[in-house]
């Protein structure tokens, strides 16, 4: 019988290459996705080294539908039947009231978040349906549950991701296909050095005085939800740091 499939969009850094690292602990053979080519071909070699594990890499952007297509398609029948696809890649650029907002920002995170999410998602569904079964893990955030001032369009992006994760149980419960969204609070990833446009100090800041969540907390809750029995479904999980109470109230010492 062949390994378990997990196939894990992001995976060059932060929470998608924890998760990569932590599934294929637990013995999930893995496909990891992203841009930048060397961080895959590195996290390859790190988890068949130490988990002896086998790795399939997808370099492409998956705001391009051909592109996520061409990817998806160069893999073999068996590597495209995945049994959880854990839709994490995402970003937010730019940190901007409304009436100052970057266009090149928005499209970013719109394409990134929702429309690439969208993509890879019809894509990989048709997989599970033909058995039957799987685990789509879509990566929300508070920002999907709340708004704050000067983050609008990362905020709806991610309360887009809210609708999609509900909508889509409802579309997939019949052919037993689980949907659970994992909605962290601050996580120190690259996450605020992408926000902030590589101005690393202002990224750092975000962090001081309270201690973030590691990608590891969150990997590790998501390990949790897809390795719970079959007729399990956690819906809605919101992971946040004990020092903060709301996307905008954090406790800072
Ligand atoms: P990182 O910046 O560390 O990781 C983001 C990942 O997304 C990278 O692997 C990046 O790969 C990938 N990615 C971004 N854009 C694209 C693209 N166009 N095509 C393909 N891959 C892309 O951040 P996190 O690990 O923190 O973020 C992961 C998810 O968690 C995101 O959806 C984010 O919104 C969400 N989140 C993060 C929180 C936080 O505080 N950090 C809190 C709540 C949710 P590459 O650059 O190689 O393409
Ligand atoms: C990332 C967390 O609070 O910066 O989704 O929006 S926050």
């Amino acid at each position: 019988m062949k390994n378990k499939i997990a196939f894990i969009t992001g995976a060059t850094s932060g929470i998608g290459e924890a998760t990569a690292l932590l599934l294929a602990a637990e013995g999930y053979d893995i496909v990891i996705t992203g841009r930048r080519e060397e961080r895959l071909a590195g996290l390859k070699v790190r988890i068949e080294n130490e988990y002896g594990r086998k790795v399939k890499t997808l370099c492409f952007d998956i705001r391009c539908k051909d592109e996520t297509l061409n990817a998806f398609n160069s893999l073999s029948e068996d590597w495209k039947s995945i049994d959880i696809l854990i839709n994490n890649a995402g970003l937010a650029s730019g940190l901007e009231p409304i009436q100052d907002g970057d266009f090149e920002d928005w499209d970013k995170m719109i394409d990134t978040n929702i429309k690439g999410l969208l993509y890879i998602t019809r894509i990989a569904v048709p997989e599970m349906i033909k058995k039957n079964c799987g685990h789509i893990v879509n990566i929300g955030s508070i920002a999907g549950k709340e708004v704050y001032p000067n983050g609008g369009v990362y905020c709806a992006t991610k309360h887009a991701v809210d609708a999609l994760s509900k909508a889509m149980r409802m579309d997939l419960v019949k052919y037993g296909i689980k949907v659970t969204q994992v909605c962290p609070g601050a996580v120190k990833t690259e996450f605020s050095n992408v926000r902030f446009h590589g101005d690393d100090e202002r990224a750092e800041k975000v962090y001081d005085g309270f201690v973030p969540l590691t990608a590891e907390d969150v990997a590790s809750v998501i390990k949790y939800a897809v390795t719970l029995p079959d007729h399990i479904c956690l819906n809605d999980i919101l992971v946040m740091p004990k020092a903060q109470a709301s996307a905008y109230v954090t406790y800072k010492e």
